[in-house]
C-alpha cells in the first residue's frame, strides 16, 4: 500500500495502480471486461480489506469484551482500534461518540426512535428533504406517527439542489429534529449541510446528517461541522458490507434511550431494573460485526493512504467528462445538474425505459443501476418512473466513461 500511496502522490492520481489493488475489478461480464459504474449502491472492496477480514477470521478471531484469554483480550484490541480510526476518519473528539452500527440504515433508525420516544410529542415537527433515501424518510414516518409528530419537507428544485430559505421557511416553534442527506444517491447533489447546521443551532434544533455516499468522496469533520448525528455504512467506501457507524456527539448519545436491549448494553441486570452500559456500548446490544470493523479499518487506512484531494480531484473529473460525453446524445436528459455534485450521472432517454437500457448496457460488460435507487419521492417531483444512473468510484477511467457512453448510444440505436 504504500507504494500506491506514494504513486498516487507522484503521479497525482495513477489509476491503474489504484485498480491493481481491486481483485474483482479484472472480472469479466457477458465476456466483455467489467465496467462497473454501481459504486453508489456499493463499491468494490480493495485486497487489504479482503485480507484483514481473512487473517482475523484465519487466526485473530473471538468474542470481545468478554474473555480474560488473550485470543479474546486481542480480538477486543482490534475492535477497539477499529473505533479509534473511526473516530479519526470523522475527526470526532472521543471513541465513545462512535456507534457501530449494521450501516446507514441502523444508523438513522437508532437516532429516529430514541430521540423519537424520548423528545417528540403531539403537534412537534421533524424536517426532511425531498431528495432523502427511503433510510432517511420511513423511520422518520415511523417515529411521527409513533409519537404523533408530523414529517415537514424541504422541496425540491428543478436542478436537484434545496434552498436555505425554504428550510428558514419550513422552521417552527414545533420543529425538533432536522434529518439532511449530505450527497443524494440519486442526483449527485451536495447539500449546504454546513449552513443547515448553523440555522438549524441558531434555533436549538438537533442535526442528523445521512452520510452513506459522501464518506467515500469528501473529507469529513465532524468537530468543524458541529453536526450532532452523522451515519455511513462501510460498504460505500470499500469497506465490507453489515458494518456502519453513527457518530453522535457525547451530550445526545448520553441523553438517549437505548435501541436495542440484550447483551453487552447493560451494566447490571435483575428482573426488577437493568441498568445501562457506558458509552459506546449502550448502543451495542449483542456481539457486534468484529470482522466488519476490521475490514473498516483496513478500508479507512486504505483512503488515509491516498491523498482525499486527489480522490475528489479524479472523481470531479470524471464527473465532468462523463457529463460532456452524456449531454451530447440525443434524447439524453440529466436528473441531477446541481452546480455542487459529486459522482452520480442519472438520467433518462425519451421514450426508452431505464431498464431495457441497463440491460443493453450489461450486455457490454457495463455495470449500472436503474430504477429509483430507493429515493420513490424524488421520481415523483421529476413526473418519472426512473433513471439510468452510473456513479462512480475511485477506480473508474475517463475510458469506462467513453464506453459507457459508446454503449449508451448503441442502446439508443437498437431500441428507437
Ligand atoms: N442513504 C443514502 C444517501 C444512500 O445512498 C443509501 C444506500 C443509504 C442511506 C442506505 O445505506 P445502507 O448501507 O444502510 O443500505 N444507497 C443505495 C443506492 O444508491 N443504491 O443501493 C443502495
Amino acid at each position: 500500500m504504500e507504494h500506491v500511496a506514494s504513486k498516487a502522490i507522484e503521479d497525482h492520481w495513477d489509476v491503474e495502480e489504484i485498480r491493481n489493488e481491486f481483485p474483482l475489478l479484472k472480472n469479466t461480464m457477458h465476456g466483455k471486461p467489467l465496467v462497473f459504474l454501481d459504486s453508489a449502491a456499493s463499491s468494490q472492496k480493495p485486497r487489504v480489506v479482503i485480507d484483514a477480514i481473512s487473517q482475523y477470521y484465519s487466526s485473530q478471531h473471538a468474542n470481545v469484551h468478554r474473555g480474560v484469554y488473550a485470543l479474546s483480550a486481542n480480538a477486543t484490541d482490534l475492535f477497539e482500534a477499529a473505533r479509534e480510526a473511526t473516530r479519526a476518519f470523522i475527526h470526532a473528539q472521543y471513541d465513545h461518540e462512535i456507534v457501530f452500527t449494521r450501516g446507514t440504515t441502523e444508523s438513522i433508525n437508532l437516532v429516529a426512535h430514541s430521540f423519537g420516544q424520548k423528545h417528540l410529542n403531539q403537534g412537534d415537527e421533524v424536517i426532511i428533504s425531498a431528495m432523502e433515501h427511503h433510510s432517511n424518510i420511513v423511520p422518520w414516518q415511523m417515529a411521527c406517527e409513533a409519537n404523533g409528530a408530523k414529517l415537514k419537507i424541504i422541496p425540491l428544485l428543478d436542478d436537484g439542489t434545496i434552498r436555505i430559505e425554504d428550510v428558514r421557511d419550513l422552521i417552527s416553534n414545533r420543529t425538533k429534529f432536522i434529518s439532511l442527506v449530505h450527497i443524494s444517491n440519486a442526483l449527485g447533489t451536495i447539500n449546504p449541510i454546513q449552513e443547515v447546521i448553523d440555522l438549524a443551532h441558531h434555533h436549538d434544533i438537533p442535526v442528523m446528517i445521512d452520510g452513506a455516499q459522501a464518506v467515500p468522496h469528501l473529507p469529513i469533520n465532524v468537530v468543524e461541522l458541529d453536526v450532532d448525528f452523522y451515519a455511513f455504512s462501510g460498504h460505500k467506501m470499500y469497506g465490507p458490507t453489515g458494518i456502519g457507524v453513527l457518530y453522535g456527539k457525547e451530550k445526545w448519545l448520553e441523553d438517549l434511550p437505548p435501541y436495542q436491549g440484550g447483551g453487552e448494553m447493560i451494566k447490571k441486570v435483575t428482573f426488577e431494573k437493568t441498568t445501562y452500559n457506558e458509552l459506546p456500548f449502550k448502543f451495542e446490544a449483542g456481539t457486534p460485526n468484529i470482522a466488519g470493523t476490521i475490514g473498516l479499518k483496513a478500508a479507512i487506512d486504505f483512503l488515509g493512504d491516498l491523498p482525499s484531494t486527489s480522490i475528489e480531484q479524479h472523481e470531479t473529473s470524471l464527473l465532468e467528462y462523463g457529463t460532456s460525453l452524456l449531454k451530447e446524445l440525443p434524447g439524453l436528459h440529466l436528473i441531477g445538474t446541481a452546480p455542487n455534485k459529486a459522482g452520480v450521472l442519472s438520467f433518462i432517454i425519451d421514450g426508452l425505459h431505464p431498464y431495457d437500457i441497463g440491460t443493453l448496457l450489461d450486455h457490454q460488460g457495463i455495470a449500472v443501476r436503474t430504477g429509483h435507487h430507493c429515493t420513490e419521492p424524488i421520481m415523483d417531483r421529476f413526473g418519472i418512473a426512473g433513471t439510468v444512473r452510473a456513479s462512480l468510484g475511485l477506480y473508474n477511467t475517463h475510458e469506462e466513461l467513453d464506453q459507457l457512453a459508446s454503449a449508451v448510444s448503441k442502446a439508443i440505436n437498437m431500441l428507437k
